[in-house]
């Protein structure tokens, strides 16, 4: 049983009347509509309009994951963690983080910045949108959260206190499960199509792989580097523009409730998945150009990452000992890790629970091929050399990929 209330649709005007923050960024007297939008795996979110077309999200963590139907307990205070790491990261690069305007603690509540002239970024790749110059900002973001909630930045007593309100055991071990013990170690939550049992059975038995996902596995628990985001995949990403090639105008970074003292490379490594899995459904759909422009996404994000650290990395606190030489190591083992990570956060999106839109939505004779084909990606990206480039993981995911398309 919760100990607190959760929000309705009919509750929400009076809640936003209650809190002056709120009815200041809205006319409470005249709310227009208030529909809950929420379509993630995990909390309710309202979206409220007035009528001059102002409007404010507000957003509550329920008690179990949502896409259980409440068989699966979570902590709600992955709230709390989502509002410290938006504010955290959006104090970096305000332009990147969407805004929180008001939280409730008590009841798991808060509130953030209307965003719905943006999609998100995943729906909108599906339906074939290219929006450019998204990739590079969400390596900007990443490059900025590495360094400036680091102790590059912080002093040590600021990181001490960081580091110890960003303590989030039961999110963490989510992702330890389902994204790298469970893709190969079904704990009875994965699923695939029946043509691709063969193939899910391949990775378990893949022992390279396995031992890959392990290392993997060990690093996400133990190097403490950044307040990372933890689920920067790309519906966590909302993008504003025509999506005609054009640049987009606008880019928000959302939903960080995953937020710990984690390893850089894992904020790296998602967006490097999420792009082939994006890739993966472009070639299933014959769209050969597009899913290229969305392989080339990889190194994009590479950049941005790579550029903003590179540009903060004056400002750091010890440059005595901290000298380029160990930029340059950071460097090269973080494009390393990233290699692993994504390779994990790919499989897991196939074989194991939460699956994304990208292939789900694909007829079952495409969709047979390109999961069968982010798998053999995926056990290829284990097997590449650590010092091999950011463009070379898009070319060998975009072979396996090609190679093993179905229906056509
Ligand atoms: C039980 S939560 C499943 C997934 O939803 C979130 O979006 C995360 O990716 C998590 O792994
Ligand atoms: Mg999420």
């Amino acid at each position: 049983m919760a100990d607190y209330e959760f929000l309705s649709v009919a509750e929400v005007p009076a809640y936003l009347a209650a809190y002056p923050e709120l009815a200041a960024r809205i006319d409470v007297e005249r709310i227009a509509s208030v529909d809950e939008i929420g379509d993630g795996n995990l909390n309710l979110v309202f979206l409220v309009k007035d009528e001059a077309g102002r409007g404010v999200v507000l957003k509550q963590a329920l008690p179990y994951v949502r896409m259980s139907g409440g068989s699966w307990s979570m902590t709600p205070e992955r709230e709390r963690h989502e509002v410290e790491s938006l504010t955290a990261h959006r104090a970096l690069v305000p332009d990147l983080v969407v805004e929180v305007l008001h939280h409730d603690e008590k009841r798991h509540i808060f509130a953030m910045e209307d965003l719905s002239d943006h999609s998100v970024w995943r729906p909108a790749l599906n339906v074939g949108k290219v929006h450019n110059g998204v990739a590079e900002r969400v390596g900007t973001y990443i490059g900025a959260v590495a360094f400036g909630t680091s102790l590059f930045a912080l002093d040590r007593q600021q990181l001490a206190d960081s580091q110890a309100s960003a303590i989030n055991p039961e999110l963490c071990t989510i992702t330890e499960d389902l994204v790298f013990t469970e893709p190969s170690v079904d704990a009875g939550r994965n699923a695939v199509l029946p043509a691709n049992e063969a193939d899910a059975a391949a990775l378990s038995a893949d022992t390279v792989f396995v031992d890959a996902m392990g290392r993997a596995k060990y690093w996400f628990m133990t190097c403490a580097e950044a307040l990372i985001h933890g689920d920067l995949h790309t519906g966590s990403v909302m993008v504003r523009g025509a999506g005609d090639g054009t640049d987009a105008d606008s880019v928000k970074v959302f939903d960080s409730e995953f937020a710990f003292f984690g390893p850089v490379a894992f904020d790296i490594g998602a967006t490097w998945a999420n792009y082939v899995l994006a890739a993966s459904r472009a070639y299933a759909l014959g769209e050969d150009a597009r899913a290229e422009w969305a392989l080339g996404l990889v190194e994009q994000t590479w950049r941005g990452f790579e550029d903003e650290f590179r540009r903060r990395w004056p400002e750091r606190r010890d440059a005595r000992v901290w000298r380029d030489t160990f930029l340059e190591e950071r460097l090269a083992a973080w494009r390393a890790q990233s290699w692993l990570f994504a390779a994990a956060k790919m499989s897991r999106r196939i074989v194991g629970y939460a699956k994304v839109t990208d292939v789900e939505t694909l007829p079952p004779d495409l969709r047979e091929g390109a999961a069968r084909g982010v798998l053999a990606a995926a056990r290829a990206a284990v097997r590449v050399g650590p010092d091999t480039r950011a463009a070379l993981f898009a070319q060998v995911c975009g072979g396996e990929l090609v190679a093993h398309r179905t229906g056509r």
